[in-house]
């Protein structure tokens, strides 16, 4: 559409599950300040703000040349003032103000350290914060009890706080499958979350478990589990059991019910591999061998039936999710979650056996894994 002078418009869609995000983009600049004031809400738990800039930040990736005037930005979608301010700023002076003052504030630094830490989120991180925790070793002077999960956040903080790459998230890929394999011939396990969308690092590594057969797959995680204990494979891991029921169905909230497994793995290195993290340095000059790193992994069993709708869950990106959760809602009256869709007017549940049939049940145009990258 033409705007009338020489600036074209673009009509983008309102809803991000309405467009192709790919993983590259003409403009990181805009989009990482405002993933950053994002992430800032986020740990200060405003999600109303958080979820303003990651919308923002979303319409920038998907904008398909790169912006050198505000202009152009005339008929984009989720762009609200305070966004347009940050952008305005990074036009005229090249960064905005308020992103480098939170990068460098001292409650930032310290809430991104600490969340950091598996096991901590932004409430306990407030609160450590508040007492004047800063730091690991602050941490550690207060004498503050930790979880099991924190205990083995910190012990594995190094590891954990360096990116896995995609030949990590392969190999860990066919541990995972001879373990499946070995509890349960048949089980399919897929590699889901951003791995599937085709980012070449990530913070964890994320796998969806089914059967063909519905009901063989209950019950898998403790036995895997144990397969890889056995194997020495698991630093950490704690399961959960499947708990949901179509009556106790909150069909819209974003947790899910399935039976699953929250680890941490213990990779081991090819032999003759760089040693990579301060640990290793250590433990080397200690005379240990340690061809090994901490990986946070995900395992995820999902009845057969839900599949498809787990895997579109499970996919991301979170913003994506949400998105066609909020579509699912305002425009269609109906329900997703990571189990199923409910159908309000028909007060029914809609089947589906792939991600195509649930965008067709959604009315909406089918947006493969790799432009879900909103
Ligand atoms: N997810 C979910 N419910 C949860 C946790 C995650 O539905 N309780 C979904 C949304 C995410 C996907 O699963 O897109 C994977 O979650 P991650 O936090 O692992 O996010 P990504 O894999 O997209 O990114 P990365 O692991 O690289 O940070
Ligand atoms: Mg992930």
């Amino acid at each position: 559409a033409s705007s009338g002078d020489e600036t074209a418009t673009f009509s983008m869609p309102i809803y991000a599950c309405q467009r192709r995000t790919t993983l590259d983009h003409r403009n990181a600049v805009f989009t990482e300040a405002l993933s950053l004031l994002a992430e800032n809400a986020e740990l200060s738990q405003d999600e109303g703000r958080a979820v303003a800039f990651r919308r923002a930040a979303a319409t920038l990736k998907a904008f398909p040349e790169p912006l050198t005037d505000a202009r152009q930005l005339r008929g984009c979608p989720c762009l609200g003032q305070h966004s347009l301010s940050v952008i305005q700023d990074i036009l005229e002076n090249g960064s905005s103000r308020e992103v480098e003052a939170t990068r460098r504030s001292e409650r930032f630094k310290a809430m991104k350290l600490l969340t950091a830490i598996f096991g901590v989120g932004a409430k306990t991180a407030a609160q450590w914060f508040q007492e004047g925790i800063r730091n690991l070793p602050q941490l550690h002077q207060s004498g503050r009890v930790l979880t099991r999960a924190q205990q083995a956040g910190v012990a594995h903080y190094d590891d954990l706080t360096q990116s896995v790459t995609r030949a990590e998230a392969d190999t860990i890929g066919q541990i995972v499958e001879e373990a499946v394999g070995a509890k349960l011939p048949s089980a399919r396990v897929t590699l889901v979350g951003g791995f599937r969308r085709g980012k070449l690092s990530g913070h964890d590594v994320d796998f969806l478990i089914t059967h063909p057969e519905e009901g063989r797959e209950e019950g898998l995680i403790p036995k895997v589990v144990a397969h890889l204990e056995a194997r020495d494979f698991l630093l950490y891991h704690k399961n959960n059991r499947n708990s949901y029921t179509e009556a106790s169905g909150t069909p819209a909230s974003t947790m899910d019910h399935f039976e699953r497994c929250f680890s941490i793995f213990k990779l081991p290195m090819p032999e003759g591999g760089e040693p990579h993290s301060r640990q290793d340095d250590v433990a080397l000059r200690r005379g240990e061998c340690r061809r090994w790193r901490a990986v946070r992994v995900d395992l995820v069993v999902c009845p057969f039936s839900q599949f498809a709708f787990a895997l579109l869950g499970w996919t991301g990106s979170k913003l994506f999710e949400r998105e066609l959760r909020r579509w699912a809602t305002q425009q269609k009256n109906m329900s997703l979650s990571s189990h199923a869709l409910y159908d309000n007017k028909q007060r029914k549940y809609l089947k589906a056996a792939t991600e195509e049939e649930i965008f067709a049940h959604l009315s909406l145009e089918y947006i493969p894994p790799s432009e879900r990258n909103a």
